[in-house]
């Protein structure tokens, strides 16, 4: 008999069958975001705090050729613990699950497979999107087309500041991506709170945002929905520091030929080296507070539908 495609753990199940809410995370973030043995405490912590504001966590990755809705804590450490573990995107799903190897989820992929598995709402801490220089070299998240399809709500701390915000913004317009400030109307820039660019609509609730993603479903809409939360300012990464750190960060890259799917980690990883660890204490706190708001998303979802 064949096993079904996707696994999808009991607790899962059981929430999405009743309604329950269930807050999907990504795997990429600590297979290749960030650095032992905080890659393992973060992805776990996560999952706490989700569980500690009432609703299921549901982490999500590829386990031995499995794609996975609900890793256990188990397979969570084996995963933050394995060297030539893939990024998996939604085109390296089929080729990771056939040949058997373990994968760590892109927002891509990990929205496809919540999604499939009726998870509504995703936490994650930075999205995807059009690298700089992107007109030339093509490089563009699959973040991006794949959310252009896929009727779930993300929420994070907007895209990183590795990218080309401004052009990652029109590409969202041009998708029909609607991108919704979370306390405020300036779009946030993962590591600092403003990116600089202004956002159309801000949403000041978990209900409110319920309000968007329920409107979204009943005009039978198939676009994902965007929440964006910015770190504290009081916590950021002061942005001249980030300005300098990009700056080497790019040239190094360009220098070392770092293309395709290797450019993000890379950027990530030089950055953290770089700032001796600051932008890491950052990116955790991003992460926290996306958890903690998607819980209570989540939630006021749940009690729309009821
Ligand atoms: N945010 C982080 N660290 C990460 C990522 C996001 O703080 O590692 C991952 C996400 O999984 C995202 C991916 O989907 O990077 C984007 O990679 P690319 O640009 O190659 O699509
Ligand atoms: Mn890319």
């Amino acid at each position: 008999m064949s096993r079904p495609a996707i696994h999808v753990s009991g607790d899962v199940a059981r929430a999405v069958e009743t309604g329950a809410p269930v807050v999907a995370l990504e795997s990429t973030i600590f297979t290749h975001g960030l650095p032992r043995p905080r890659n393992l405490a973060v992805a776990l912590e996560a999952e706490e705090l989700i569980r500690a504001a009432g609703a299921v966590p549901a982490t999500i990755g590829v386990y031995d050729g499995v794609p996975t809705v609900g890793l256990t804590a188990e397979q969570i450490a084996v995963l933050s613990d394995t060297d030539d573990i893939d990024k998996a995107s939604l085109r390296d799903l089929p080729v990771v699950a056939a040949l058997g190897r373990h994968g760590g989820t892109t927002v891509a992929a990990t929205a496809y497979l919540a999604n499939r598995a009726g998870v509504r709402v995703f936490a994650t801490g930075g999205l995807g999107g059009v690298h700089r220089g992107a007109s030339e070299t093509f490089d563009e998240s699959a973040d991006l087309t794949t959310l252009a399809g896929t009727p779930i709500t993300i929420i994070s701390a907007g895209v990183k500041s590795i990218l080309d915000i401004g052009a990652t913004l029109e590409r969202f317009e041009t998708l029909n991506i609607p991108v919704i400030g979370y306390g405020t109307r300036r779009y946030p820039g993962f590591y600092v709170s403003d990116s600089g660019y202004e956002l159309h609509y801000s949403v000041n609730s978990p209900e409110e945002a319920a309000k968007i993603i329920s409107s979204r479903d009943a005009l039978g809409l198939r676009q994902a929905v965007l929440l964006a939360n910015p770190v504290e300012e009081s916590r950021q990464l002061p942005p001249d520091v980030l300005d300098d750190v990009l700056r080497r960060a790019w040239a190094e890259a360009d220098r070392q030929g770092i293309g395709g799917n290797a450019a993000t980690p890379f950027l990530l990883d030089f950055i953290q080296r770089d700032t001796g660890g600051r932008s890491l204490e950052v990116n955790v706190d991003v992460y926290r507070g996306n958890a903690a708001l998607a819980a209570k998303v989540a939630t006021a979802l749940s009690a729309e539908s009821d």
